[in-house]
């Protein structure tokens, strides 16, 4: 039997964005903020669920490929720092209906399966550094990425060697047909 794996389903971001976000925090931050963390890597997570069997993940896939919702547009304009987790974010002022629904759904399913629940309310970020031991500056408002969402994922994060890896398992357009 395989290895349980830690899973999370989430939001990447196009290309073209995860380089813009990368260029603006190398010049909005002081360069000792904290870890930055890889274009590739930036990703916004709806829900964790921590160490998972094949089996449930199975289960969780097939729950995840009935979900009938449309798109959205999400607008990346809120950043701030969590000093207890040590995190530097990027967020929405206003997060779509549609991203809370998505959320929520999966959060659900994942909590009927009687997977790891967080105990804290979604607030959906994009990690953009960790190991921010000091308050960071945190650049003024003005900015913003607007992001059509059109599917999402479930992903695998594995550490080794000192690197956390995140991979894509499964994907899923966001339509209502
Ligand atoms: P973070 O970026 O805020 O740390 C993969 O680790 C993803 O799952 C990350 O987006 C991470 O959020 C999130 N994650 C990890 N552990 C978590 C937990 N205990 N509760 C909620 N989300 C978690």
């Amino acid at each position: 039997m395989s290895e349980p794996k830690r899973l999370f389903f989430a939001l990447e971001l196009p290309d073209d964005v995860q380089q813009q976000i990368i260029h603006w925090r190398a010049a909005n931050f002081p360069a000792d903020s904290g870890r930055p963390i890889a274009a590739a890597n930036l990703h916004l997570t709806l829900a964790f669920l921590g160490e998972v069997s094949t089996e449930k993940q199975r289960a969780l896939a097939a729950m995840a490929g009935r979900i009938r919702q449309p798109g959205f547009a999400l607008e990346l304009n809120d950043a701030g720092q969590w000093l207890r987790s040590q995190v530097v974010w990027l967020g929405t002022r206003q997060p779509p209906r549609g991203l809370l629904q998505l959320a929520n759904m999966l959060r659900a399913q994942a909590a009927r399966s009687g997977c790891y629940q967080s105990p804290l309310p979604f607030h959906p970020h994009i990690t953009l550094m960790r190991n921010t031991a000091h308050a960071v500056p945190i650049p003024a408002p003005g900015f913003s990425w607007k992001v059509p969402v059109t599917e999402f994922g479930l992903y695998s994060s594995e550490f080794s060697r000192g690197r956390t890896r995140y991979t894509r398992l499964e994907r899923w357009t966001l339509n209502d047909k």
